[in-house]
């Protein structure tokens, strides 16, 4: 009862000796605070977010207060608290969220959420994640075997995001190479570098940075106009890198660029790192869960001569934050690379087989599960489920650039079809229409979508993402993901672009 929760405290929960029923009745109530939170998140009549400052939640906002006492609250206290802290926060499962690559709540990813945070374990070792350590095995098999490299002995592990599953490709492609650099560093090691398209995600560089190869290492690659790497221009780079007297490992192209969506020509690639020798890391973080569909898969061939693979089921497939996948075409390599054989936790004298502890394959040492709510949705889904899903995003992303095409005030930032559900565009008020293309215009363009985000954010209505990219100002990114999004909700983002934008 509420009066129950009133006068308790969290010690009165379990394992407290008479705590059973408290439990359950809190537990209850947090459940009811969740599907309200579930249910609103559907409706596309509630906001998406109830913006506030930074400043404002920091001075507490209605009794929502975000410094820790001395003393404990009463379990009363914590549920306003779990309601107060999701009535402030962004609903990335609204149907008209399209800020980011990964949206959407699934419900049955949600239930893997709140299973793996009550077995609250650790995937460094089999003896404590038994059934997770061979999900994770079951599932990696299952990308191994979409990617296309059949019944190569390929390795793997889920990792906390893109950004740390691509520095474990350049980590291991060095290593490969240069398999001294685990005892005696970067001294072992000429001066190497790495190529990633122009378009190519920011965490390669950061890569390259925290592994000692410096930023100045990765060479850009120019792309096409639509943003994607020119294998001409890549074979220039290598061969300019070996005049200069530097070593070129490895080349990262990526399937699915953040902003563009663009895919590279992955043949081509292939066929340049085989000639040069090199690894070829794909980051199909935002691309890979395009393999899932028939009518797409297309667009990534040429990734099963990858070496290795990001592939984020927590974008393009709407598993729950965070679920990504590092996967490397060479059974061992993982575990050479990053091994330390602490003897605390990796002691090899278990009663089962050793091989299964995926702990020292790692640059961690605590994990977390990644993979159950991954694996429910896929039991829930069935790998067709997944594809007609994927489909849908890419008809709608189709349906949108569509009606834009149509649209006077809005202009595609690439005028054919796109190849994935990211559609590139500007908003022109009607008074910028009369302003001749050039430096004047551009001025005056860069500053709307900025406006109109704020203005959107500010009322809740609708989330998109915007960025300059290269000699284009700021441009908005529509991208689909979020199975909750319909044709109307599309519709209304456009209306409401127009609405907030006309005056400006
Ligand atoms: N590459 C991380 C995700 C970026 C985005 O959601 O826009």
């Amino acid at each position: 009862t509420d009066l129950a929760f009133y006068l308790c405290l969290a010690l009165d929960l379990l394992p407290s000796k008479d705590g059973k029923d408290l439990t359950k009745c809190f537990l209850l109530q947090v459940v009811n605070i969740l599907l309200r939170y579930i249910k609103t998140t559907f409706d596309v009549k509630s906001k998406i977010l109830d913006f506030h400052h930074p400043h404002q939640l920091l001075e507490g906002l209605d009794g929502f207060n975000l410094e820790l006492s001395d003393h404990p609250e009463s379990l009363e206290q914590l549920l306003v608290d779990c309601t107060d802290t999701l009535k402030y926060g962004v609903k990335t499962g609204h149907p008209r969220f399209f800020n980011q690559l990964s949206s959407g709540l699934d419900v049955v990813g949600l239930a893997g959420e709140w299973l793996t945070a009550a077995a609250n374990t650790n995937m460094f070792t089999y003896e404590i994640a038994p059934v997770f350590t061979v999900m994770e095995m079951v599932l990696l098999k299952k990308m191994y075997e979409i990617i296309g490299w059949g019944e190569t002995e390929a390795d793997g592990i889920f990792a906390p995001g893109g950004s740390i599953s691509n520095l474990y490709g350049v980590l291991v492609a060095r290593y490969k190479q240069y398999p001294a650099i685990k005892r005696q560093g970067m001294m072992a090691l000429p001066c190497i570098v790495l190529f990633v398209s122009e378009q190519g995600h920011y965490s390669v560089k950061k890569a390259a940075a925290i592994l000692g190869i410096g930023t100045d290492n990765v060479i850009e690659v120019k792309c096409d106009e639509r943003g994607k790497m020119i294998p001409a221009e890549l074979e220039k780079n290598i061969l300019q890198a070996k005049r200069k007297g530097h070593i070129p490992f490895c080349v990262t192209a990526t399937a699915g660029t953040t902003v563009f969506g663009a895919f590279d020509p992955l043949h081509d690639i292939a066929d340049i790192c085989e000639a040069h020798r090199l690894w070829m890391h794909v980051d199909a973080a935002w691309g890979g869960g395009l393999l899932l569909s028939r009518n797409h898969s297309h667009k990534l061939s040429g990734i099963e001569r990858a070496n290795s693979v990001t592939w984020n089921p927590h974008k393009l497939m709407g598993v729950p934050l965070q679920c990504s996948a590092i996967l490397i075409r060479e059974k061992g390599l993982l575990e050479a690379c990053n091994q330390m054989h602490a003897t605390y936790l990796f002691q090899p004298d278990k009663l089962y087989n050793v091989d299964f502890d995926t702990g020292d394959r790692t640059i961690q040492c605590g994990r977390h599960v990644d993979v159950f709510k991954l694996w429910l949705m896929w039991k829930a889904k069935g790998t067709c489920g997944f594809e007609a899903q994927i489909n849908g995003h890419m008809e709608l992303a189709k349906y949108f650039y569509k009606v834009l095409k149509k649209k006077d005030n809005f202009k595609l930032v690439f005028d054919a079809e796109p190849e994935f559900t990211n559609v590139c565009f500007w908003y022109f008020p009607p008074r910028l229409k009369h302003i001749p293309e050039g430096f004047e215009r551009d001025q005056e363009l860069q500053k709307i979508a900025p406006k109109i985000k704020a203005q959107m954010t500010e009322e809740g209505t609708a989330m998109i993402s915007y960025q300059p990219c290269g000699d284009k100002v700021n441009f908005f990114r529509m991208v689909v993901s979020n199975p909750a999004t319909r044709q109307a909700d599309v519709d209304y983002l456009i209306d409401e672009i127009e609405r907030l934008g006309k005056d400006l």
